[in-house]
């Protein structure tokens, strides 16, 4: 492969809502520029993006993939990336590296709550933006209404480059308004056109949207405006030079028609983004910070400069290891070369560099500023780590991947492999940030997180394949607390004194509720020694190995005050042992009298949805024992807020995923503890008795 400077390389994120056609335009922009000889199928499972077994089982795309082109005078470097929510940690690593966002809609459906995500996860990413809108080729087609969406949503920064003129079945007919000609595929899928003059019927329309293209193009410059009202037009580099810098300022947003299924107006997106698209040395120098200090430098896209890259993907591929997928941000980057990690402080030797399509990859002795490229067989090298030049070490900024939202428990199918377990997980953590695991003393369980349960069984899938261990899923136990309503004073007394060494310990407490979260108080009331203060932190530690157990439920005690005012000794038999029994007994007996209670963790939850579906959304939420607190609009989209129960999330994002047939998207934060219903407490109590008597 030649070697293209950083202003010939095009770096494009295919994102957007699920299943609207990314993996299949990545597929038809691969054809078209000749880099593969025939067209793959999603659903054969023939594609070079989704090649991993899991997305051809399951007919999606899980992970992003890195696939590259060479077209009109530019390499294109094109991750396709998934549109399933749970995988958006992808989406964001990917969006980290790319200048361009390709955002791809469904005809059908215009904009999706999918699609608000990932624009605003582009918009955030400094990436600029186009809009695809595909399956222009499927029956009920409609151009008109997306566009209608994405103006709603995004406003006058809209710009239409085509019009369909023959959307639904047949499709195979543009109008390009920037070259004014009427486009005609062949729908054969081999990416063939011609070009005609506009028929008379569309002319007028054709001018008007032409006329506003050169409009936007002007309002991008002020000098370029200024020569467009003189002379009322622009001329052609004058019309690029403006539309250009439009786009990568995030001012513009194009919009195309087309078919990914059948290759049209694929090759005219692609000379769309060769010609107006931004290169990664449109966008502005990085700021990193100088390795092990606060002080910030320019990285800018210049092959001369020292080197920095950024690792934002990692897999582990049989036959091969682990491949690290990074973005040179600035210098060149040669195998056989050291560098430093500066985000873990390890030096790393780099072995082959290779340019990915799908899984065939080419070597390559090297790679420049603003490539994009994958490398195997880093020692100590995880996403969203920086690589760097030894002398001139710097750390770029990180990836802002998502929190975790959804928690299983995890059991091993076979005893023993406890261990093989916990370090598979921890791997899979280091590769993919936005899935977690944690063995909680606690529960005694061990619980995964992730975006959403279709991750975790992916992830699950990927810890039995890599590392040959499998694992139940069962649902994770709820961190429930006791704690008290009432009051009550009581005396724990602990006395033998019949053979052997004698025991006395005698205590007096009061037990009081404290404030949500003030956590335990305990006080010494004690007065004229009735207990002698060497044994009173023996009285408190009884009462916190209690707390630390529970007594009604075996979950932890919680916001309680413990006042010690009265008590008895003896001379002989006392002692801490004697005190802390005494005193475990007692706050036992008085916990029990003070009217206890179950906390339960509240989660606040947001739900993203089309307002359809808002009414349904919002009756299964109460159905879940959640309080809606609040809703408002997000662009054409509803978001409702409720507080929910832990308990009643389980499987949540499968459950919204169905109820609102994949148009529903959630997120959720621990908020705070709340009171346990009665009839709920009663099933927790005995669940817990019923233990115990075994
Ligand atoms: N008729 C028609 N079908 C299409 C078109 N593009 C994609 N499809 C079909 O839509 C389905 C989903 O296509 P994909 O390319 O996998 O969509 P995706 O956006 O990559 O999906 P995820 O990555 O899983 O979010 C497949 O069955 C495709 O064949 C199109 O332009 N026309
Ligand atoms: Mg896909």
């Amino acid at each position: 492969m030649k070697e293209y400077s950083a202003a010939d390389i095009r770096n494009l994120a295919l994102i957007g809502h699920a299943t609207v056609g990314k993996t299949s335009l990545s597929e038809a922009m691969l054809f078209s520029a000749g880099a593969i000889n025939r067209q793959g199928k999603v659903d054969d499972g023939s594609t070079t993006s989704d090649y991993h077994g899991d997305e051809i089982e399951r007919k999606i795309s899980i992970n992003a993939s890195l696939l590259n082109c060479e077209w009109n005078h530019c390499k294109f470097n094109i991750l396709d990336t998934p549109g399933y929510s749970d995988f958006m940690g992808d989406v964001i690593g990917a969006l980290r590296v790319v200048d361009c966002g390709v955002v791809v809609i469904n005809s059908l459906s215009g904009v999706e709550v999918g699609t608000e995500k990932v624009w605003k996860a582009a918009n955030k990413a400094g990436a600029s933006t186009v809009f695809f809108v595909n399956r222009m080729d499927k029956e009920h087609a409609d151009f008109n209404t997306s566009l209608e969406s994405l103006r709603g949503r995004f406003g006058n920064k809209v710009m239409q480059v085509h019009i369909p003129v023959n959307g639904g079945e047949g499709f195979d007919s543009f109008i390009d308004l920037i070259k004014m000609t009427l486009v005609k595929y062949e729908t054969n899928g081999s990416g063939k056109f011609s070009t005609s003059d506009i028929p008379d019927d569309l002319k007028t329309q054709a001018e008007g949207l032409h006329e506003q293209l050169i409009e936007m193009a002007a309002e991008s410059d002020d000098q370029l405006l200024e020569k467009f009202f003189e002379e009322g037009t622009l001329s052609n580099d004058e019309i690029k030079k403006g539309l250009k810098s439009g786009i990568a300022s995030q001012s513009i947003f194009p919009v195309f028609c087309g078919s990914a299924e059948k290759n049209i107006a694929v090759l005219h997106l692609m000379n769309f983004i060769a010609e107006y698209g931004t290169a990664p040395t449109d966008r502005p120098a990085e700021i990193a910070k100088k390795a092990g200090t606060e002080d910030e430098e320019e990285r800018a896209c210049d092959p001369n400069a020292p080197l920095s890259m950024l690792v934002f993907k990692t897999v582990s591929e049989s036959h091969l290891g682990e491949l690290s997928f990074f973005r040179v941000v600035s210098g060149k980057i040669a195998s056989g070369s050291e560098v430093m990690n500066t985000s873990r402080k390890v030096s790393e030797k780099i072995g082959q560099i290779y340019v990915m399509n799908g899984k065939n990859r080419i070597e390559l002795g090297n790679l420049g500023a603003g490539d994009i490229g994958a490398t195997v067989k880093l020692k100590d090298t995880h996403t969203g780590n920086t690589l760097s030049d030894k002398k001139e070490p710097v750390e770029l900024k990180g990836i802002d991947f998502p929190d975790p939202v959804i928690r299983i428990a995890v059991e091993p199918k076979a005893k023993g492999d406890e261990d093989k377990i916990s370090s598979g997980l921890h791997t899979l953590h280091e590769q993919d940030p936005t899935f977690l695991s944690i063995h909680d003393a606690e529960l005694s369980q061990t619980i995964i997180s992730g975006l959403g349960e279709l991750h975790l069984a992916v992830v699950v899938k990927r810890l039995k394949e890599k590392f040959g261990v499998d694992v139940n899923l069962v649902e994770p136990k709820i961190p429930y607390r006791e704690t008290i309503k009432g009051k009550a004073e009581t005396q724990g007394k602990y006395k033998k004194q019949s053979g052997g060494r004698g025991q006395y310990g005698d205590t007096w407490i009061k037990v009081e509720p404290q404030p949500r979260g003030a956590g335990f108080e305990f006080v010494n009331a004690i007065v004229g020694g009735v207990i002698p203060s060497k044994f009173i932190p023996a009285v408190e530690k009884g009462i916190i190995e209690v707390m630390e157990r529970g007594v009604i439920s075996g979950c932890k005690v919680v916001d309680i005050k413990v006042t010690l005012y009265d008590g008895s000794y003896h001379n002989v038999d006392s002692s801490e042992m004697a005190f802390k029994v005494a005193g475990s007994m007692g706050f036992k007996k008085a916990f029990v009298e003070a009217k206890p209670i179950l906390l339960e963790p509240v989660y606040d939850v947001e739900v993203t949805v089309p307002e359809d579906f808002m009414g349904d959304v919002m009756g299964d939420l109460s159905g879940r024992r959640g309080k809606i607190s609040g809703m408002e609009a997000e662009g054409p989209f509803q978001v409702v807020k409720a507080k929910v129960p832990l308990s009643e999330l389980y499987k949540y994002s499968t459950s919204l995923r169905s109820m609102t047939q994949g148009r529903g998207i959630h997120r959720r934060k621990f908020s705070h503890y709340e009171e346990v219903p009665n009839d709920v407490t009663q099933k927790l109590k005995a669940a817990y008795e019923e233990e115990r008597s075994k």
